[in-house]
């Protein structure tokens, strides 16, 4: 057996067998360091492996909360707290009902090493809870955010583990969570970030993840004597990072044309119109059934009328695709379309939203493929930030955290470009990106000992 087979078998018998988000991840992530292994035995003596595919600790626990209706409910929270190798813990928390400990381990697992490539002190961990805050009041929420805060506050500190957004907590749900850590414990403690400007949060770190994906997207085109200028673009997805990413586009000059929800997609040929999709998603949260309802310019397909199951997004000819929902969201029918209607570049703004079958056919057909662990980082880059400001009581301005934001894409693609000449890869951004986190990630474990 090589050192993959056993490092899978290894999880395999530590994890549950249906834990298949997971093992997607890390199989990903094991297959592309074999360059490294071989050039640093080390990593084997110190049985690197083994150590960094088991989480330091997982808490899980249990939420009870009061509906408007004085209903009692009962939810299952989590959080994976990973590695700390770069200290502290720092990660999204999810509230959508697929999140289970399978889900929230893979996106632990996947932060490890996106934070590693942002080149910040951060270690990697997600959280959430299985709670569906579709339909549920104001109040409704604020409830449920304060439950899930007092059920593990105590794990948290501003150099222990650090809380964010992700699927589901945007300000609102940060805001209550915040607010609830504050009651409880009697102290201002940077222990979430995403914040409401009001109560800390960092100017730029809403749009960041979109920004950044956009932003990186720009650096690798022009690596390559290539720009977005013109250029037809097709988005998933229609939260946090599909909206920024769409306004990124159309302030470099390009024609985003599509985005999608849980329910349906929208192809609008005449260009997302952003304050009618910004109305119906982030004021109204309503479908977007409503956007074609009032642009004449868009059709809209529900996802039960989706041919082949892959969504309708993928079925529109685009130079580059950006998956900005979820994690399988692009699998390998939608990879084929792509590919057909001849694709440039794929960029990842959603976690993992490729499935290694559409991976392997847009890499045996050289499409550029930027992975979300070095093309999303922006998101807890500005996290990071937000922490900074938060520490010093300096808060930078909108231009100034904008400024950084490009700074940290552009040299997450050079450090990754660099590894890719370093280890012969040519553009295997996927395995550069993995290499570059891995290593950062194992020099820190080596160094702090065992
Ligand atoms: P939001 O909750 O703001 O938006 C999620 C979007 O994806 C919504 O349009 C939602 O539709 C859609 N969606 C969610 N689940 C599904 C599903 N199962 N099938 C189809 N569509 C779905 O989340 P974000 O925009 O913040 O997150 C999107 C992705 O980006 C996630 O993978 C997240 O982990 C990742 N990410 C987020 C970062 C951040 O800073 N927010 C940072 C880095 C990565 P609907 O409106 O119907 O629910
Ligand atoms: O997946 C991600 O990187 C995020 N959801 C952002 C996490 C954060 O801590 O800002």
């Amino acid at each position: 057996m090589d050192y993959i087979e056993l490092a899978m078998k290894r999880a395999k018998e530590t994890n549950c067998s249906t834990d298949t988000n997971f093992f997607q991840a890390l199989k990903e992530v094991l297959v592309s360091i074999r360059p490294l292994m071989e050039n640093h035995p080390e990593y084997k003596t110190q049985n690197i492996i083994e150590r960094i595919i088991s989480p330091n600790r997982a808490i899980y626990f249990k939420i009870e909360w009061l509906d408007d209706s004085n209903n009692i409910h009962v939810n299952s929270g989590y959080r994976i707290q990973f590695n700390n190798a770069l200290d502290p813990y720092k990660g999204g928390v999810r509230f959508h009902p697929s999140v289970n400990p399978d889900i929230l381990k893979f996106l632990a697992f996947e932060q490890i090493f996106k934070n590693a490539i942002t080149g910040l002190h951060i270690g990697g961990a997600k959280g959430g809870a299985d709670f569906d805050p579709k339909g549920k009041s104001d109040k409704e929420i604020m409830k449920f955010c304060q439950a899930f805060m007092t059920a593990f506050y105590n794990s948290l500190g501003s150099d222990i583990d650090v809380l964010g957004g992700d699927i589901r907590v945007g300000a609102r749900e940060v805001g209550y969570l915040f607010g609830q850590y504050k009651q409880l414990t009697n102290s201002y403690n940077s222990i979430i970030t995403s914040k409401p400007l009001a109560l800390g949060g960092s100017l730029g770190r809403t749009e960041a993840t979109g920004y950044g994906l956009i932003y990186f997207t720009q650096t690798l085109l022009e690596d390559m004597g290539e720009t977005l200028k013109g250029k037809i673009c097709t988005i998933s997805g229609s939260g946090n990072v599909a909206i920024h990413a769409i306004e990124k586009l159309y302030d470099l000059g390009a024609v985003p044309v599509t985005c999608s929800d849980s329910r349906g997609a929208i192809h609008d040929s005449n260009g997302i119109d952003l304050a009618l999709l910004k109305k119906i998603k982030l004021e109204r949260r309503a479908s977007l059934e409503y956007y074609a309802h009032e642009r004449k310019s868009a059709t809209y397909v529900k996802k039960e009328n989706y041919v082949g199951g892959s969504s309708h997004v993928w079925d529109i000819p685009c130079f580059a695709a950006f998956p900005c929902a979820t994690q399988n969201e692009l699998g390998l029918t939608c990879a084929k379309k792509l590919i057909h209607n001849d694709v440039k570049i794929i960029a990842e703004g959603a976690n993992m939203p490729t499935t290694p079958e559409a991976i392997e056919v847009f890499q045996s057909h050289s499409i550029i493929f930027a992975p979300a662990k070095a093309a999303n980082a922006g998101g807890v880059a500005v996290s990071v930030l937000e922490m900074g400001q938060n520490n010093s009581l300096k808060y930078l301005s909108f231009e100034q955290v904008d400024r950084r934001l490009k700074g940290i894409m552009s040299n997450i693609y050079s450090n990754i470009k660099m590894t890719c000449d370093t280890y012969d890869l040519e553009m295997d951004l996927i395995a550069g990106a993995n290499i570059l986190g891995f290593k950062r990630v194992a020099d820190a474990m080596i160094m702090q000992g065992v």
